[in-house]
């Protein structure tokens, strides 16, 4: 089982290589804008996780230089059990006006972008 999930998972990696969506396009003062913007944002993340690769791509499409964090790796995994609640990748961690919210799924972190960078 663990050798089928492996090699699934790096025929992810290799397809989302090979399809890599393209970059949006910003001019550099709305793109030093948007990493500004985009400080308060962590993902919590497995390298070869068909679901972080969806939201990378993600990130990728909106041009967004987020910070990524293994969440394989035993403390940033307790961080997500105990802050976010529940080990399960991805999460994004959104820090806005002193608060701090765990964001779980998919779809729901790339609606979140989307309506954030749009
Ligand atoms: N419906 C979720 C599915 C996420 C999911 O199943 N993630 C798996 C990794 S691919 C997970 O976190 N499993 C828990 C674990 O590995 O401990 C989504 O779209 O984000």
């Amino acid at each position: 089982m663990f050798v089928i999930r492996w090699f699934l998972g790096r025929i992810i990696l290799l397809l989302n290589f090979i399809f890599a969506p393209k970059k949006r396009q910003r001019s550099p003062e709305e793109q030093t804008q948007v990493d500004a913007q985009s400080q308060s944002l962590t993902l919590f993340q497995y390298h070869a996780c068909p679901f972080c690769v969806k939201v990378r791509r993600e990130l990728r499409r909106q041009n967004l230089n987020i910070q990524l964090v293994d969440a394989k790796l035993a403390d940033n995994k307790q961080q997500l059990l105990t802050q976010g609640g529940k080990v399960q990748v991805p999460c994004l961690r959104i820090e806005e006006n002193g608060q701090t919210q765990w964001l779980y799924e998919s779809s729901a972190i790339s609606q979140y972008l989307n309506e954030k960078f749009a």
